[in-house]
């Protein structure tokens, strides 16, 4: 261990801003920030570039605290450097960690607290989500050479380590040799139930990312000329690094440092007096002696030559360029791209192709991604079957990060957190592709994108029991009701290829949030034929088909759906009976409506069916008690149309199912 008094002053200043807010809040976790204040004050210090006068500066280094538990360790050194200025955080801020309404949250919340780059908390994520982050510094780098050249750093703890999702991670960030990712391993041995060595984790941690293409290393955690000689080497490598560094949890704390009982909780007063001796920190709780902020404060302003240097680049640059690049930094879409729409969906209702959703998706996207050349989509393995890539969007390779594509591999929670990673860098639009039924692989980073309020628009193909012969692994059922359950995802199931690019649209528009694209497998017919402008899809709900006169019935569908029901109001038609069809492409933006729209467009017919190849679970909200043809159980291989028939889904079915409710 070796250190000095100027250094251990500020580390210190960070380990008991922690502690004393974890003991004011009686709440917290401090074992984290009080064993990695070293090195977070070398990284700080020495090496992040940032300048506090502009937390969201883009060429900033990226520091994600993948252990979001250890949440003070941001808020002290957003605190001490002076992150943000005037709209930073106080220490009064500090006084209210874990207050409701207070800007210091239990973890880190992106768009709520400055200088959190991620949410994090959910272990495994913040490593993952940065794979993203440097990713898209690599690729906007491609776009925009000469402005864009920055560093993302990860403070892992071992529970990130462990979690099945950082082995997706670690493996992409490997393959495309992302030598400007650099992870730091807090590797103090203890999680919430004890010695991880003895409880459950023995991996060999240095090999297992040297075996992934990292340079990997191992140092004493506290040790400050050990942790800047191996950044200093990190940043010479040609691959990413991991920094296994040995640390001490709790750092300071007379009888908990090194055991679990230093990873959470107040640790009470008299261990806390017992540091404040140890570490000669004789300070009252949220005093920071003057010269020890000063300090600090200095390290916050020592990036404001960069950023002034940086800024000149970018003036320099073509006046074009220079409005593209911060138009996509300002996550604005381009103003033709309606116009681009428009001529496509007049084209389309002309037509009137008769293709499967997945194959209108793709179609779709060599209209829109040369609109919108901040768009990546990608696919988990599945590119053949999911219809993501087209012409305008070249795969990248670890030696060209100019194209817009981006090949996966089989990890469908990698793809997910990575997309992540790169709305939250800025500059893209990401889009990632697999099944449907594997959104569960992925759910917890599509959890995370709706609570961070971010743009990534995913195509999930395979939408239901529609699939066929690979059956009910393959087929979901509960997937999109789960889906729409999550609050701020937008699940989208358009029907045709019209409203195929309207949801592809509506998801593009939707700033701050992501979005489910729930394609079929199977061809559908075209529905809408008559050119509309108006965006249909974007209202959630619309009726599609009217009815010959006063409506008796109305039929709500969804995707594959719509046009069995559209058959079935023709069979209602031939028994007099009166049915209009609404398309419910997107229940969540149905329900954003204007309550006005939302009771025209459920109407007052008698009897109200909806269908979908899928449970009810959410579609009482529409039809009330009203009769659904829908999944009770898993689905069965088989031919499309014969799985369809055997589970009742059959314009017959529809309409008896009508018939029976009205005559009741
Ligand atoms: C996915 C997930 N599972 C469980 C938890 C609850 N949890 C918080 S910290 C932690 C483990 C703590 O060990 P470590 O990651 O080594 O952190 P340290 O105790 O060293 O601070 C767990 C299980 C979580 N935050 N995320
Ligand atoms: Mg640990």
């Amino acid at each position: 261990m070796a250190t000095t008094p100027a250094h251990d002053s500020m580390a210190n200043a960070i380990r008991f801003l922690a502690v004393d807010a974890v003991e004011k809040a009686k709440s917290g976790h401090a074992g984290l920030p009080m064993g990695t204040a070293d090195i977070a004050t070398v990284l700080f210090r020495d090496i992040l570039k940032f300048d506090a006068a502009d937390p969201r500066w883009p060429d900033r280094d990226r520091f994600v605290l993948s252990a979001g538990h250890g949440s003070m360790l941001l808020y002290a050194l957003a605190y001490l450097t002076g992150l943000g200025g005037d709209k930073g955080l106080t220490i009064d801020d500090l006084k209210a960690f874990r207050q409701v309404g207070s800007k210091t949250p239990g973890h880190p919340e992106y768009g709520h607290t400055v200088g959190v780059e991620t949410t994090t908390g959910p272990l495994g994520q913040g490593i993952a989500t940065s794979v993203g982050m440097a990713l898209a510094e690599r690729m906007l780098a491609a776009h925009f050479p000469g402005i864009v050249d920055h560093r993302t750093y990860v403070l892992a703890s071992d529970g990130d380590l462990m979690e099945g999702v950082s082995q997706e991670a670690i493996a992409i960030a490997g393959h495309y040799r992302l030598s400007k990712l650099i992870v730091f391993w807090d590797n103090n041995g203890i999680s919430i139930d004890g010695k991880t060595t003895v409880l459950a984790d023995n991996v060999d941690q240095v090999e297992r990312f040297k075996s992934a293409g990292w340079n990997a290393s191992a140092i004493d955690g506290h040790d400050v000329a050990a942790i800047l000689n191996a950044i200093r080497a990190a940043q010479n490598s040609d691959r990413p690094t991991m920094i296994a560094c040995k640390t001490i949890i709790g750092f300071g704390l007379p009888t908990k440092a090194g055991t679990s009982k230093a990873h959470s909780d107040a640790p009470g007063e008299a261990e806390i007096a017992g540091a404040r001796k140890n570490l000669n920190w004789p300070y009252e709780p949220f005093v920071i002696p003057d010269d020890i902020l000063a300090a600090w404060r200095e390290v916050g302003r020592r990036g404001a030559p960069q950023r002034a240097a940086w800024r000149k680049a970018l003036e320099a640059l073509d006046p074009k360029e220079r409005a593209e690049f911060e138009r996509r930094v300002r996550g604005e879409l381009p103003k033709d791209l309606d116009a681009v729409i428009d001529a496509y969906k007049q084209k389309l209702a002309d037509e009137a192709p008769e293709v499967a959703t997945r194959k209108a998706g793709q179609a779709a996207l060599d209209v829109i991604a040369p609109a919108v050349p901040e768009l990546v989509t990608g696919s988990a393995d599945l590119t053949p079957s999911n219809n993501t890539k087209v012409a305008a969007t070249r795969e990248i390779t670890p030696d060209d990060f100019t194209g817009r594509y981006i090949h996966w591999g089989v990890r469908e929670h990698g793809m997910a957190a990575a997309c992540n990673g790169i709305a939250v860098h800025g500059g893209f639009i990401p889009s990632g592709a697999s099944f449907l039924v594997f959104t569960d692989y992925a759910r917890p980073s599509l959890r995370l994108a709706a609570l961070m309020k971010i743009r990534v628009v995913h195509v999930f193909t395979h939408d239901s029991i529609g699939l066929g012969e690979d059956g009910p692994t393959h087929q979901p059922i509960e997937q999109i009701a789960s889906l729409r359950a999550m609050p701020n995802m937008y699940l989208w199931r358009p029907a045709d290829s019209v409203e195929t690019v309207e949801c592809w649209q509506a998801a593009l528009e939707k700033a701050h949030s992501p979005s489910i694209l729930a394609l079929s497998r199977q061809n559908l017919p075209a529905l809408r034929r008559t050119h509309v402008v108006e965006n249909l899809c974007a209202r959630g709900a619309y009726e599609i088909s009217p009815a010959d006169g006063e409506p008796q019935v109305s039929i709500f569908a969804s995707g594959s759906e719509v046009s069995l029901a559209v058959a079935a109001q023709k069979l209602l038609r031939e028994k007099q009976v009166a049915a209009r069809v609404i398309s419910v492409p997107c229940m969540d933006a149905f329900f954003d409506q204007p309550e006005d729209y939302r009771r025209s467009v459920i109407g007052s017919a008698a009897v109200k069916v909806g269908v979908e190849a899928a449970v009810r679970f959410g579609w009482d909200a529409i039809i009330g008690d009203g009769p659904f043809i829908g999944m009770r159980g898993f689905g069965e291989s088989g031919p499309y149309k014969a799985v369809f028939q055997f589970f009742g889904f059959t314009p017959e079915a529809v309409a008896d199912a009508a018939l029976k409710r009205l005559a009741a």
